[in-house]
């Protein structure tokens, strides 16, 4: 395993941190920059109360001197500011008073009862406060690193929104991917087309009015991915494996597609498969409905991930749940929360392509230096 990462902390606690180890020496990474990206994922049409709050404050503690990465494990943590709010609530040390906020009707949609019931958790708060889409704040910032380490190899990665509740954007993308954020950051929505733009955020402002949330998907386009990433002689090195796990564990996630995905279902073998023809390197697909990965490897051309997330699961006009002291049927707890959140999942998405993509470059060309990878992923992109 040359390449990983693990992330820790509670959405209320101190802070979130995170540990990667394994990205080569001599990579340029700022502090400021990975701000940028979480700066990024808190935006978005619907999205709560909470990002105010925070201003995701980032600190690299090892692993970089003088900007650059020296080849080390990388510790970041982000200052959860609403902490300050969640003293009592939240201290680590052992607290005699009556514990306010506590959590004992869960919501349906969320980890509190399934988790209360595994980890033996009377108060569920022991659950939200892991469950929460807030530890996807210091993924970001570990994924930022990895988006930094694949750009230097000519790796873009860049999301927009495809639908909101019924509402679809058909657009094909027509912008360069490493110009695509840029445009897709201006929009409320991140969505390429105005029109769809705007029937989106009138169907999150009818969720938020009935008290209810939309969830929606997103599409993650990577570009410049070298061919031959991840391999078919095992199951676990086919490269859809880790893609697909890694979007499938964020929050809220019910589905991931590559390419045209569940679409490649219903239609014929002479309308899926991509047809190849000659060109001066030497093979040139003329279509990418297989959205960049075939038979377990990189094609070459755009990795295209689309991911699928339901509602959020909080609703300000709570469902029907059961009070785990009484056994009563109550309405569910309702805490702060998105009304919609696809958005920033979508930025989300970037990140997780960014750490899984970085793993399989680093297993296919290995390499403890910046220059030393650099040369070798230049020398193969001479093979196609
Ligand atoms: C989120 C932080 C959370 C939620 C939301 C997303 O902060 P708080 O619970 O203090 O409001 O706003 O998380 C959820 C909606 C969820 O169901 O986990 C974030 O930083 O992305």
């Amino acid at each position: 395993m040359s390449f990983r990462f693990l992330t820790a902390g509670e959405s209320h606690g101190r802070s979130l941190v995170g540990i990667m180890e394994g990205l080569p020496s001599g990579l340029k990474i700022l502090e400021k920059e990975i701000h940028q990206e979480l700066k990024r994922r808190k935006q978005g049409y619907g999205r709560g109360a909470r990002q105010k709050i925070e201003d995701d404050a980032l600190e690299i503690l090892t692993g970089v001197r003088h900007g650059e990465s020296m080849g080390s494990p990388i510790t970041l943590v982000i200052w959860n500011k609403d902490f300050e709010n969640w003293g009592e609530i939240m201290q680590v040390a052992p607290f005699k008073g009556k514990v306010k906020r506590q959590v004992h009707v869960p919501r349906p949609g969320h980890a509190d009862y399934v988790g209360g019931v595994k980890y033996k958790h009377k108060d569920l708060r022991n659950v939200l406060e892991r469950a929460s889409a807030r530890e996807t704040a210091i993924r970001v910032a570990l994924g930022s690193v990895a988006k930094f380490f694949l750009k230097e190899l000519g790796v873009h990665i860049a999301s927009r929104v495809v639908s909101i509740g019924d509402v679809h954007d058909s657009s094909i993308v027509k912008t360069p991917i490493h110009q695509l954020n840029e445009k897709m950051d201006k929009s409320p929505v991140r969505c390429y087309s105005k029109a769809s733009e705007k029937k989106m955020i009138e169907a999150i402002d009818m969720a938020r009015k009935n008290g209810d949330s939309l969830g929606g998907v997103f599409e993650v386009i990577v570009s410049g991915a070298p061919l031959g990433l991840g391999s078919y002689v095992q199951w676990d090195r086919r490269l859809e494996g880790p893609l697909a796990q890694a979007f499938m564990s964020l929050n809220a996630i019910k589905g991931v597609e590559i390419g045209m995905g569940f679409d490649s279902a219903h239609q014929s073998g002479r309308k899926v498969h991509d047809e190849m023809a000659p060109s001066q390197k030497k093979v040139k697909f003329k279509s990418n409905k297989t959205g960049g990965i075939i038979g377990g490897m990189s094609s070459g051309e755009d990795i295209i991930i689309r991911a699928a997330m339901k509602p959020i699961a909080t609703l300000m006009k709570p469902l029907n749940s059961v009070d785990l002291r009484s056994g009563e049927s109550v309405k569910a707890h309702v805490e702060r929360s998105d009304y919609c959140a696809v958005p920033a999942a979508g930025v989300i998405g970037e990140s997780l392509a960014a750490l899984c993509l970085a793993e399989a470059v680093l297993e296919k060309f290995g390499g403890d230096s910046m220059s030393e990878i650099k040369k070798r992923v230049k020398d193969w992109r001479k093979n196609y």
